[in-house]
């Protein structure tokens, strides 16, 4: 059934053409902001968007419940039998210089796994909850509002933030394949910032702060040679219509896809919330020719059996999303996950949101970058 839908997409590509890649400006005479698969990515995803939407899951194949590191494992494919079409993964502690992420995953691992979605066809996607460069705290520890500015130009935090910035490139740039062709991935550095969680978010500092944070970040990726990079933005549910969501918004040249990050606590604030910033993403991807996509959502230990088809699809499916991502299968946190697993209450109804024509697992868009 699936392996149909794919064929389908393929066959129907072609005539959605019509959008192509955004340019982007040209810092270095004849040097190519982005390789040739990294457009192509971006060309594919828009396509996607117009034939339904792909499944995201962190950390999929890293570990799961009761599981860790084990070869071409999943929890998604152990339920549904595919794995998903995007995969994300975090960059915490690439900073530090350290082997392994701040979820004790080894960057070796995560390489040798954004090359296995990689061959599968599919998107890798990378977050980054990099410590406190200022406190030496974590992501998290928002007790100095001054760090932001202190990492920017002149700030005495600029030079070891640097520094940071060239191990992060580093990595970026090592994703390679055994022929040298460089993995292209969806980079979603300062997210959900318009909470006050993270050492970036809107009480830590000015909308033109945060700005120059993510252009900063951008230009020394760009100078360190990273050309295998599309960039998502990606606040929370915060923002109650357009001008706010684009009040920190770093600007078209900059952002290929735009997002939020939400999950579920009570359903019917989730539904709410879901619907006010679908319809904010929709109405900007549509002004301003941006992908559009959930970056991040979920219901913690998913107690609701019908949660996938009941509560996440009807959600979605009314948007043209290029995908919805779920948090990671935390195995060391028995009860913090966010996909099924074999036996877990809602294997049952994601086999279902499987089977749906709309969205879209690894093996249903294996050629995002052909
Ligand atoms: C959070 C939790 C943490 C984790 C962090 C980065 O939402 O899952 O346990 O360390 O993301 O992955």
């Amino acid at each position: 059934m699936k392996t149909l839908r794919l064929i389908t997409m393929i066959l129907a590509s072609n005539s959605l053409m019509a959008c192509g890649p955004a340019q982007k400006s040209q810092k270095d005479e004849g040097a190519p902001t982005r390789t040739a698969e990294t457009e192509q990515l971006l060309a594919n995803l828009k396509k996607v968007s117009a034939r339904g939407f792909m499944f995201g899951h962190h950390d999929d194949t890293n570990y799961g419940i009761g599981w860790d590191g084990d070869e071409g494992r999943s929890d998604v494919k152990s339920v549904c039998g595919d794995y998903p079409a995007v995969v994300s993964f975090d960059l915490g502690h690439i900073e530090l210089g350290d082997t392994a992420s701040l979820d004790n995953v080894p960057f070796s691992k995560i390489r040798k796994e954004i090359l296995n979605q990689y061959k599968r066809g599919g998107l890798s996607s990378l977050s980054w909850h990099l410590r406190n460069p200022k406190t030496g705290g974590d992501a998290w520890d928002v007790s100095d509002s001054t760090v932001v500015k202190s990492i920017l130009p002149g700030g005495a935090n600029h030079g070891k933030f640097v520094g940071w910035l060239e191990k992060l490139s580093t990595f970026i740039n090592s994703l390679q394949t055994e022929d040298g062709v460089k993995v292209p991935v969806l980079f979603r550095p300062w997210h959900e910032h318009t909470g006050s969680w993270f050492w970036w978010g809107e009480k830590l500092c000015t909308p033109e702060e945060y700005k120059q944070l993510w252009h900063m970040t951008a230009d020394a990726l760009h100078d360190n040679g990273v050309n295998n990079v599309l960039y998502a933005y990606s606040p929370g549910c915060e923002p109650q219509d357009t001008a706010q969501y684009l009040k920190r918004y770093p600007g078209d040249d900059l952002i290929d896809v735009i997002g939020f990050d939400t999950y579920q606590f009570d359903r019917d604030g989730y539904i709410a919330n879901f619907e006010k910033s679908l319809a904010i993403i929709d109405s900007i991807g549509k002004a301003h020719h941006k992908i559009i996509a959930i970056t991040e959502t979920g219901y913690e230990g998913i107690p609701d059996s019908k949660w996938w088809t009941g509560t996440l699809l009807p959600a979605v499916e009314k948007y043209p999303i290029a995908y919805v991502l779920v948090w990671r299968n935390a195995r060391e946190r028995v009860t913090h996950f966010y996909a099924p697993y074999p036996g877990q209450v809602s294997a049952e109804d994601f086999v279902d949101f499987y089977n749906h024509p709309k969205t879209l697992f690894a093996n249903d868009v294996n050629s995002l970058y052909k």
